[in-house]
């Protein structure tokens, strides 16, 4: 095992898990909103919440330590400060993400800036230059990730298990996790693309691979959320019905519109929408028009309306 592995390697399987129960519980009455709530291990005082617990928007489990992104874009850290995990640079102002890794954190600003902190021995707090237009950030065992605004994924860090090495096409990619040793990316399509270590299948995305809507990462397992229309494979083809669940709706209307005036080289594009008769390879308002004529209809409930065509 490699130096300090081990340690991080035993915590994340519990540490990414108390991420999502976080979630899960802070709605209950019980508390009040935008209060933390925390159970575990707290060796390093890393469920000591901070006072006061309050005006919380997001929070993050590291190895040993703890943030919580305040209302006001200010970030808090408590629990394990030995690799200075906890002392979040100055100013701190304008953060609207947050992720923790296994000793090291990291923080997203309004501008699309990224700032880094905390362990830094295999440069996972090395931001790659420009640093500017970031959407979204995870954070590893030893490694970073940041979705760019054009849809592609940079990462850096601890690549031993190729944690970085982003799969091509590295375009079209709305989503990032990581958590471990594996790296979860997920497309405009709904698809997922892992990459990383492998060993317990965390990278084998089921069959099929289509209509995700959110991805998590754990030690060694992966969460995908399936889009709320779910019912896929319909039996009847419907021209706008991107997401396969034989009706004409707003979650389609999502999905064209993630592709709004997109061309084939583009990151947000989506063959799928290019309905327009004949397709041309960019979408607008032929597809726009095309998508209207269709537009809640349900093959379900009306399975002879001429639109709906059986597969
Ligand atoms: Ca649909
Ligand atoms: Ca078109």
């Amino acid at each position: 095992m490699r130096n300090g592995a081990k340690k991080r390697e035993v915590f994340f399987h519990y540490s990414c898990v108390s991420l999502f129960s976080l979630w899960i519980f802070l709605p209950m009455p019980v508390y009040a909103v935008g209060e933390i709530v925390a159970w575990g291990d707290n060796y390093y005082g890393q469920c000591d919440l901070p006072s006061p617990n309050t005006g919380f928007t997001a929070i993050a489990a590291g190895e040993a330590h703890s943030l919580g992104l305040k209302t006001d874009g200010s970030i808090v850290a408590w629990g394990d400060n030995t690799c200075g995990a906890c002392v979040v640079p100055p100013p701190n102002t304008n953060f609207t993400a947050i992720a923790a890794g296994a000793c090291f954190s990291l923080g997203l600003k309004t501008d699309g800036s990224i700032v880094a902190w905390g362990f830094n021995m295999y440069g996972e707090c090395d931001v790659p230059s420009p640093n500017t237009d970031f959407t979204a950030i995870a954070a590893g065992e030893g490694y970073s990730l940041g979705l760019k605004a054009d849809g592609s994924i940079m990462a850096w860090g601890d690549n031993y298990y190729g944690v970085c090495d982003v799969p091509s096409p590295n375009t079209g990619f709305t989503a990032i996790a990581a958590c471990q040793v594996h790296s979860l990316g997920l497309k405009t399509d709904g698809s997922i693309v892992a990459w990383g270590f492998d060993g317990y299948g965390a990278c084998d995305v089921p069959s099929p691979n289509t209509n995700f809507t959110a991805i998590a990462a754990g030690g060694g397992h992966s969460l995908g959320l399936k889009g709320e229309q779910g019912e896929p494979n319909c039996l009847y083809y419907l021209t706008g019905d991107f997401n396969d669940d034989c009706k004409v709706d707003f979650c389609d209307f999502a999905i064209l519109a993630r592709a709004w005036l997109s061309n084939d080289s583009d990151p947000n594009w989506n063959p799928t929408c290019d309905i327009s008769e004949p397709e041309d390879s960019i979408i607008n308002w032929k597809d726009i028009a095309a998508f209207c004529e269709n537009w809640l209809i349900d093959c379900n409930t009306n399975p002879s309306c001429p639109a709906c065509i059986p597969k």
